[in-house]
């Protein structure tokens, strides 16, 4: 893809984020560079007020902080097998990570370093542990330097459902690639969901001892129905149509969020080649997909910033900005459309500098971009690394400096370019995923907003 300079390496530097990101091995200056470090959190896990303990090192670091947690975890994967399948031309195999030159491109061998983690989450039974972190956030430093024992955290059925979903996803990407893998893949996501489907909902919450990233979601209902739709995607088997069907409801929101995530099922069912066109229940999600998508394309039209969010800004408001990108330019591939184009374009150059406070909200872009965000890397290196996208404006104030600094901001200049503002100015894989994903989007209709 091209972007006008200073923006060309753009999406390259997006994607090598989640190397940077690896936990588990030495990152090698020769790909890593200032951020090579050794092997960090290597050592077995406890399993959650018991002695046993399970080896469940690699994957990607959340975010700023070094835990891996499984439902943010699944998004960040299905976002890049998602803009793999959507613009598969704009990913090359020579991105200097250590797989390049290996004959897959490194967005899927990416991919699949997370993937390979997440087969280690899960529970014998198939449920899927929610996280592994240490008791409580370290300090500043850098990731082998966090040396506390690592905690797995109790199962819940949202994570075991964002997994069935986002494996039985890989399970249809890796076909291309690894059969074995991709039949792993699948076995995992079938074995997930037999759990899922014979468990009562098991909503997660921090346990006694344990102060890290949360990710609760009382409600799993969106999980369940991701998990079976996609699972019909990759299979055709009726069974789980059938499932998909009777766990959607018109209440689970159209939305990609780590704690919404029924939008993803809509996408398995809508591309699906197994779904025949006139089946009614496929033409119910049809209409309401679309009446989602140009909804979103109203707001940004009538926005000031050509966005499709307003306020009141969330934490984390930039992803939840691309996540309406990635529906827009969704929306555009299944029924080409100016209108989505063009909001899918307003959406990025808010994100590259065109809002309020004149920001590139992507480390290392544009003329004012984040200096100081809350990712312990950077701040154990004095320098932030590039290509990071940083969580943008939240008018909820939910860090002490913001309360202190912003009361009273419009809420689109409710950020913060500081270290201490982690609810405005924090970095997360699937904050970047979403951008991986609207960047591919806008790559695969590039050309069609001039004619
Ligand atoms: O569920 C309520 C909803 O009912 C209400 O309408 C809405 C109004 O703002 O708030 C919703 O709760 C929000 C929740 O996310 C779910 O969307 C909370 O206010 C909000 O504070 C919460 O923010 C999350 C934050 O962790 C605190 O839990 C962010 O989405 C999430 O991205 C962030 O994730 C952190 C991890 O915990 C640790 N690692 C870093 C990562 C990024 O900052
Ligand atoms: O650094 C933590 C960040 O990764 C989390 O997103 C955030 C919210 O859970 O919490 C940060 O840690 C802060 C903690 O919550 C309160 N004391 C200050 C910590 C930041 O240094
Ligand atoms: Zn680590």
């Amino acid at each position: 893809m091209t972007f006008p300079a200073p923006f060309n390496s753009l999406l390259e530097e997006v994607v090598r984020m989640f190397y940077l990101q690896r936990c588990g091995g030495t990152l090698q200056t020769e790909h890593a560079g200032d951020f090579s470090h050794p092997a960090c959190h290597a050592a077995p896990s406890r399993v959650y007020g018991t002695e046993e303990f399970l080896s469940v090192t690699g994957g990607w670091h959340d975010a700023g902080d070094y835990g891996r947690y499984s439902a943010p975890a699944a998004k960040a994967a299905a976002d890049l097998l998602l803009a793999y399948q959507a613009a598969p031309a704009l990913f090359t195999d020579d991105t200097n990570i250590p797989e390049s030159g290996n004959g897959v491109p490194d967005l899927i061998d990416e991919a699949r370093f997370e993937l390979e983690w997440m087969l280690k989450m899960i529970r014998p039974d198939g449920a899927v542990y929610h996280k592994v972190t240490c008791a409580n956030f370290c300090g500043m430093i850098p990731p082998h330097l966090e040396c506390e024992e690592t905690v797995v955290s109790p199962v819940s059925t949202t994570a075991t459902g964002d997994f069935a979903g986002a494996f039985a996803l890989a399970s249809r990407v890796y076909g291309a690639f690894d059969p074995a893998f991709a039949q792993a893949c699948l076995d995992a996501a079938r074995r997930t969901y037999a759990f899922l489907r014979s468990s009562p909902p098991l909503p997660f919450h921090n346990p006694p001892g344990i102060t890290t990233g949360e990710y609760d979601d009382p409600c799993d209902a969106d999980e369940r129905f991701f998990a079976a739709a996609s699972l019909f995607a990759a299979t055709g088997e009726r069974a789980y149509l059938d499932d998909a069907e009777s766990l959607w409801s018109a209440e689970l929101p159209v939305s990609l969020g780590w704690e919404d995530m029924a939008g993803y099922g809509y996408l398995c069912l809508l591309f699906s080649p197994f779904a025949a066109g006139d089946e009614p229940f496929l033409q119910t999600l049809r209409e309401r997909f679309f009446a989602h998508a140009d909804a979103l394309a109203g707001a940004s039209e009538t926005s000031p910033y050509g966005v499709s969010l307003a306020a009141p800004l969330p934490w984390g408001s930039n992803m939840y900005l691309l996540n309406n990108a990635v529906l827009l330019g969704e929306a555009n591939r299944l029924r080409p459309s100016y209108r989505y184009a063009a909001a899918v374009e307003r959406h990025l150059a808010y994100i590259f500098g065109e809002n309020p406070l004149g920001m590139c909200y992507i480390t290392g872009y544009g003329e004012h971009s984040p200096r100081h965000p809350h990712h312990r890397p950077s701040a154990a290196h004095g320098k932030p690394m590039p290509g990071m996208l940083v969580g943008g404006p939240d008018s909820g104030l939910h860090d002490h400096l913001a309360k202190e600094r912003l009361l009273g901001k419009p809420p689109f200049e409710c950020y913060l370019d500081e270290l201490e503002s982690y609810s405005t100015n924090e970095v997360a894989i699937y904050w970047n995923s979403a951008l991986v994903y609207a960047l591919a989007l806008y790559g695969a209709m590039a050309g069609s907003l001039d004619t």
